[in-house]
């Protein structure tokens, strides 16, 4: 198989004694392996397109400076040639990473599991608060939400007749119909943040904390509160991104309460007055992005063993992040209420 042999070249270019390989299918971009060698466990991705291979120098710079503040963190591994990762077949890059030993959770199941994943967010922010790296590698608009609707209404204009139109249509709508309540100040600093704090890109120990943050290739500079909304939105539902279900208050305090502790007095009045407006964009903008790709199939990986198409799995991720948004939009004034108390 293709791929089969790409991944045996790729772990060619590494000083590893590999004794064994095992696909991961947590993540929804990069292909990832985990791979067993005589030195050790690591993690092997091929990256996807939607990031450049300098992505590599950042990642390499914010780790150094992680580990050197004293946090737990996979570090890139050298390739013989000492280069930060290296061309496949087709010129894609791939790396290796080290494997931070302990497990990944799809689901933030509890409020422990919450203030664990919201004293380790604390913990990163903090210590990157004075990093000063020009990031080599951005992602122009991750987070610009009317960039996404736009992209939802360009897919909608050219998808009409895509076999589910009829499903996706109305659903779309309500996606946008519900964008339009949501604007941030405009005037909230930018900060150096992972960029993608779901609860599946952590790493917990057998005691319940939180070991590290994974998943580098995000970090860039971006307000405050879209971060942590962005984490909020995952951890807030006990059953997943996938199901569909309100805002989980309990967890909301207790993930705010452990980031609060953690990160101290940093982030500004405005800062965390904006948490749970943001929480409500992050899930809104997710559907949105989960929308666009039922339509157009080519960017979020599917799962086939549960769904007949991206596009059925999609409208359910996409679902469940509309009603999420609508929980939070309805439940405002109680959660500025938790933010303000926990600091
Ligand atoms: C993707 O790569 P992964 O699965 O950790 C996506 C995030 C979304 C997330 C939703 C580069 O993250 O932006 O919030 O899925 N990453 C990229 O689960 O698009
Ligand atoms: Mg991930």
């Amino acid at each position: 198989m293709r791929e089969e042999r790409d991944v045996a070249q790729a772990l060619a270019a590494y000083p590893l004694r590999v004794r064994g390989l095992e696909r991961v299918s947590s993540g929804h971009i990069n292909l990832t392996f985990r791979v067993e060698a005589d030195e050790g466990p690591f993690i092997l991705q091929r990256l996807h397109p939607v990031f450049g291979p300098e992505v590599h120098v950042d990642i390499e710079a914010v780790t150094a400076h992680l580990a050197a503040r004293g946090l737990t963190t996979p570090r890139l591994v050298r390739t013989r040639d000492g280069e930060l990762w290296t061309p496949g077949p087709d010129g894609r890059p791939w790396r290796v990473l080290t494997c931070i030993p302990g497990r990944v959770v799809l689901a933030a199941e509890s409020p422990a599991r919450c203030a664990a994943a919201g004293a380790c967010l604390g913990r990163v922010h903090r210590a990157l608060w004075d990093f000063e790296h020009p990031f080599a590698h951005r992602r122009v608009g991750v987070h610009d939400t009317l960039r996404h609707l736009a992209r939802l209404r360009a897919a909608l204009a050219e998808h009409r007749d895509h076999r589910l139109f009829h499903e996706i249509e109305p659903l779309a709508a309500a996606i946008l119909a519900a964008a339009e309540k949501l604007a941030l100040p405009a005037e909230l600093p930018l900060r150096v943040v992972h960029g993608d704090p779901k609860i599946s890109n952590f790493v917990f120990a057998d005691d319940g904390s939180a070991r590290a943050m994974i998943d580098l290739d995000t970090f860039s500079r971006m307000a405050l509160p879209l971060e942590i909304g962005d984490a909020l939105r995952s951890w807030c539902s006990p059953r997943g991104e996938e199901s569909t279900e309100p805002v989980d208050i309990d967890h909301f305090r207790a993930a705010i309460e452990g980031y609060a502790t953690a990160v101290g007095d940093l982030p500004t009045t405005l800062e965390r007055e904006a948490t749970p407006l943001a929480t409500a964009l992050i899930a809104v903008e997710l559907a949105a992005r989960f929308c666009t790709d039922a339509l157009e199939e080519r960017y979020f990986a599917w799962d086939s063993s549960r769904f007949p198409s991206a596009t059925e799995h999609n409208l359910v991720r996409a679902r469940a992040q509309l009603v999420f948004g609508h929980s939070v939009l309805s439940r405002l004034p109680a959660l500025q209420e938790i933010v303000r108390a926990a600091w």
